[in-house]
């Protein structure tokens, strides 16, 4: 890797190779199942070699709002939440998807973000990309087991069909309501998160998805969480103001912008 690079690489990925650097117990990323390791030597203005990870290079969706700033994408953001809670470095490259570059197209023929390179190959897909950073840099750990990981999964899809109703009474309010009380008493009985004590993959899917919920509701339905959901809500406080969430959340007026389209249509 050349000085250049490593320079180019962001504050953030040198922050994240300092922890590293000072707790061993946080295994360096690379291991048996990354056939080139992403290592390189960093000389630092101390004078001392430490060996860093080479960032991860990472195609997000870019703001619509504000110019160089992370876009509204929530699949976006669940792989970036993944590389901060694995501290691992990354390299992100802003894609404006209304207009999608010659070099983006070539790497993700389907137009799509996120997309990551893992040994000189661009992975589309947050499931497979988080499923692969799971068995690339297993620690920490953050798989989710089988029985509780689809946990939430239906709220994702009910918040869009409430967003885009415009009959109150055609039920789609009350379909929300539903998935959100069964996360409600999941959380009461299972701790702070999905799996318990700990953040897992689960929560770093469903997290963002529930800020751009809670985001575009407030804006187009002057909606919010019930106070009958105090676990739930107790849930999105404790995510939403994690170091990691607030790094890589989106801006709420690109949540709103992106959205628009879909409460129109
Ligand atoms: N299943 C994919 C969904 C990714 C996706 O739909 N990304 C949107 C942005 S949120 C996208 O790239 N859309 C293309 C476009 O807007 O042109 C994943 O989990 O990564």
């Amino acid at each position: 890797m050349s000085t250049a690079r490593i320079q180019s690489s962001t504050a953030s990925a040198l922050s994240a190779t300092v922890k590293h650097h000072l707790f061993p117990n946080l295994r360096p990323p690379g291991n048996h199942l990354v056939s080139r390791p992403n290592i390189a030597r960093l000389r630092t203005t101390r004078g001392l070699t430490v060996a860093m990870a080479a960032p991860l290079e990472v195609c997000v969706k870019a703001s619509v709002t504000t110019p160089n700033k992370l876009g509204d994408c929530p699949f976006c953001q669940r792989v970036l939440l993944t590389l901060e809670e694995k501290h691992l470095p990354y390299d992100m490259k802003l894609v404006d998807l209304g207009n999608k570059p010659e070099w983006f197209l070539k790497i993700s023929p389907e137009g799509k973000v996120p997309v990551i390179k893992f040994d000189e190959k661009w992975v589309p897909d947050s499931d497979v990309i988080t499923q692969s950073l799971e068995e690339k840099f297993p620690d920490p750990p953050l798989g989710t087991p089988a029985e509780k990981a689809s946990v939430g999964s239906k709220i994702f899809s009910t918040f869009i069909a409430f967003l885009k109703s415009k009959d109150p009474s055609d039920g789609t309010e009350q379909a929300l309501l539903n998935e959100l009380s069964a996360l409600n008493d999941h959380i009461k009985e299972n701790g702070h998160f999905i799996n318990g004590e700990k953040i897992s993959a689960a929560d770093l899917s469903l997290g963002p998805k529930l800020y751009h919920l809670e985001i575009a509701l407030a804006h187009y339905k002057k909606w919010s969480v019930p106070d009958s959901l105090p676990h739930l809500k107790s849930y999105m406080k404790t995510i939403f103001s994690k170091d990691s969430f607030l790094k890589t959340r989106a801006l709420p007026e690109d949540v709103i912008a992106g959205w628009r389209p879909k409460v129109m249509g």
